[in-house]
């Protein structure tokens, strides 16, 4: 499916709130499923500690300039993958027009990612609340592309502890959040156990980022 079909696929798209936008069944999934393939080879999934000695239930990879890390120093962007000690792996073209475009239709025109986080869920990895605000400039949106077994996402609004908004999210959904939400909490609630027909028992989840400047 090329970026055409995904314009042309505007049915799907739904305004949730300011600055949040969430496209139905936006991209070619497998498509994308064979380049996270592809990718893992180069780069491998791994589970990150997280700054208090925890292991991450979400095993995680990256690619574009700058990668997001983190280790018990923190959470980071760094151009060099700390496993490989070599630069993560350049992110595929498609990858980058899509996102640019996704983030145009959500109201975020001129988005130019350096950085793609691409996290694996096996059943039962979940994300606690989180803010992202590791990048330097917060006018510059997330776009996230989920495939595979569908997952509970939910925002939280300014706080950690903020009311729910829970988001059923699909394969092939593609969000996007920036403006006032863009530091909005968000985590996603254990995956639950499925068979997807092209990931199998696990859901990926890519997430754009503007990280550098
Ligand atoms: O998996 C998701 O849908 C969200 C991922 C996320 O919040 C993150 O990578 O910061």
């Amino acid at each position: 499916m090329s970026m055409n079909d995904l314009f042309a696929n505007d049915s799907g798209l739904e305004i949730l709130g300011e600055g949040i936008t969430l496209w139905r069944s936006a991209i070619d999934v497998a498509r994308y499923v064979s380049d996270i393939e592809d990718l893992a080879r180069r780069a491998p999934f791994r589970n990150m500690q997280v700054p208090r000695g925890r292991t991450m239930s979400v095993a995680i990879t990256n690619c574009g300039k700058l990668g997001w890390i983190s280790d018990t120093r923190g959470y980071r962007y760094s151009a060099i993958d700390p496993t490989r000690s070599a630069p993560w792996p350049a992110m595929p073209e498609h990858w980058l027009r899509d996102a640019a475009q996704a983030a145009q239709r959500g109201g975020f025109a001129g988005f130019s990612p350096d950085a793609c986080l691409v996290n694996c869920y096996e059943v039962g990895a979940r994300m606690g609340a989180h803010q992202d605000r590791d990048e330097l400039d917060f006018s510059q949106p997330v776009v996230s592309i989920s495939l595979g077994l569908s997952a509970a996402f939910a925002f939280h609004g300014e706080t950690r502890s903020g009311t729910r908004r829970r988001i059923e999210l699909h394969s092939g959904d593609v969000l996007i959040w920036g403006g006032p939400a863009r530091l909005h909490f968000h985590s996603v609630a254990p995956v639950k156990a499925g068979l997807h027909p092209l990931c199998g028992a696990r859901r990926f989840n890519l997430t754009f980022r503007r990280a550098g400047a």
